[in-house]
């Protein structure tokens, strides 16, 4: 990202909303101006300057929402709108989102505040806004026809309420659930501690990110939103993988970590080099005496969690989901297993009739990440990345946490592939080979030393791949 430019443009954009509201009563009354932010870069952490203080998060390709202070209250307006977000280089989708982005920005606050917060409809139907994990009033709960009207099209509602707990939250809409979040609308909330908390350590990164997911048809440009299961884009923050900023922290660093999960499936998180707890769940913080060591914690649909940990190894460190297709992207699965099935001969018999035809997968599918596939227009390809030994054969729900001695406090630049010491990258072995005596002594002690050993290597696995 280019932290320098995105960094002064959001700062003029938000002192300019701020000021433009400062010089008028009859404007602190009425409606707070919206801000939109349309890049998909990760915006430097917008530090407070009215209000309690706090520590703010960085949302990965995202950002947080300003807000300006009214007689006690911290207001913020929300517009639910249709947006296109790039979700990787080259692949654009329609989706509906909130103040220009799906998701929407992030609202930061402090535990005590009195929230103020203005959603405007601006979508083809009614919505509705859940705050989701947090203690409201019954008729700021955002479920339609039970806590509230639906907001019409067109109208603006407000919701109002005290955030009571800190901890991890996100809000989506409780109104055509299924189609509005299928369709991106939805965003993260943190509440920051008032005080000290005894279970809440100060920490120097704090990212935030939401797990989503979309099905979108290969070469086209809207979800599918009756998909109930099966989905083919997995993301972070509507990006998928290499379009997912890395999480770039100083060697040292005590980094903390929240994602909430508003996928329709499980997400084990994965983090490579280093062991976390987790220090907090949807109910807020974990008190100490219940946390353990681990480098995995699934994240299940609907849940929070916060990781935390001391960035203490260098390098370049893989940060994914463990499902392995949630690491990968859109793909047919009616695609057969032919792992050991020998084609040759086959292939030239195809290309007669169809000279395009590429053979795939009796190798594995690594050269699918290598080759340039024929793909149709606006679609991202299913394993793709490079790294500076090569394909990264990568889609989806993966990033890197990169971890630099000199990399600046407050600094949340990319600082490029790791630089790895002398000697300490896994290489060819170019010594002497002996024969396995193991094998050996298989072959010769049994019938076998009759059948080729090429024989015994060649399985077939028959495929049925059907559902998540
Ligand atoms: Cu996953």
């Amino acid at each position: 990202m280019n932290q320098d430019n995105s960094r002064r443009q959001f700062f003029a954009g938000a002192a300019t909303a701020v000021a433009g509201l400062a010089v008028s009563r009859t404007a602190l009354a009425g409606l707070p101006e919206p801000v939109m932010r349309t890049s998909v870069e990760t915006a430097p952490p917008l530090i407070p300057t009215t209000g309690r203080p706090y520590n703010p998060v960085v949302t990965l390709n995202g950002w947080t929402l300003p807000w300006r202070m009214n007689n006690g209250f911290k207001e913020f307006h929300l517009v639910a709108e249709p947006i296109e977000r790039e979700m990787a280089p080259g692949f654009k989708v329609n989706m509906w989102g909130y103040n220009g982005q799906s998701p929407g920005p992030t609202i930061e606050v402090v535990e005590g505040d009195r929230i103020r917060i203005f959603v405007t409809n601006k979508l083809p139907e009614h919505t509705s806004v859940h705050w989701h994990g947090q203690r409201v009033p019954n008729g700021m709960d955002g479920v339609s026809g039970i806590n509230q009207k639906a907001i019409p099209v067109g109208k603006t509602y407000m919701y109002e309420f005290v955030a009571r707990r800190p901890g991890t939250f996100m809000y989506h809409p409780h109104a055509d659930e299924m189609v509005q979040m299928a369709m991106g609308l939805m965003g993260s909330w943190v509440t920051h501690p008032k005080v000290k908390h005894p279970h809440i350590s100060d920490v120097d990164r704090d990212f935030c990110f939401l797990l989503n997911s979309f099905d979108i048809e290969p070469g086209t440009k809207t979800p599918k939103i009756n998909t109930m299961l099966d989905f083919n884009i997995w993301s972070w923050n509507s990006r998928v993988f290499p379009g997912i900023d890395t999480l770039n922290v100083r060697k040292n660093d005590r980094v903390r970590v929240r994602v909430g999960n508003l996928t329709m499936t499980n997400h084990p998180i994965h983090l490579h080099g280093h062991e976390f707890l987790v220090t907090g769940t949807d109910g807020g913080p974990t008190p100490p005496s219940t946390r353990w060591y681990e480098v995995t914690t699934d994240v299940a649909v609907g849940q929070m969690r916060q990781i935390e940990f001391v960035a203490d190894e260098e390098g370049d460190w893989a940060f994914h989901c463990h499902k392995s297709h949630h690491t990968m992207n859109a793909m047919g699965h009616t695609v057969p297993t032919m792992v050991g099935v020998d084609h040759r001969g086959l292939i030239k018999k195809i290309q007669k009739t169809a000279p395009d035809y590429m053979l795939m997968g009796e190798r594995g599918m690594a050269d699918m990440g290598q080759m340039e596939m024929p793909i149709p227009d606006n679609t991202a390809p299913m394993m793709t990345g490079q790294g500076q030994f090569g394909s990264v054969e990568m889609g989806g729900m993966f990033s890197m946490l990169k971890v630099r001695k000199d990399q600046k406090p407050g600094d949340y630049s990319d600082p490029g592939p790791y630089q790895h010491p002398k000697g300490t990258v896994a290489s060819e072995y170019t010594g002497p080979l002996s024969e396995p005596a193991r094998m050996r002594s298989e072959i010769d002690n049994a019938d076998a030393a009759k059948t080729p050993t090429s024989a015994v290597m060649n399985a077939k696995k028959p495929s049925s791949h059907s559902g998540h």
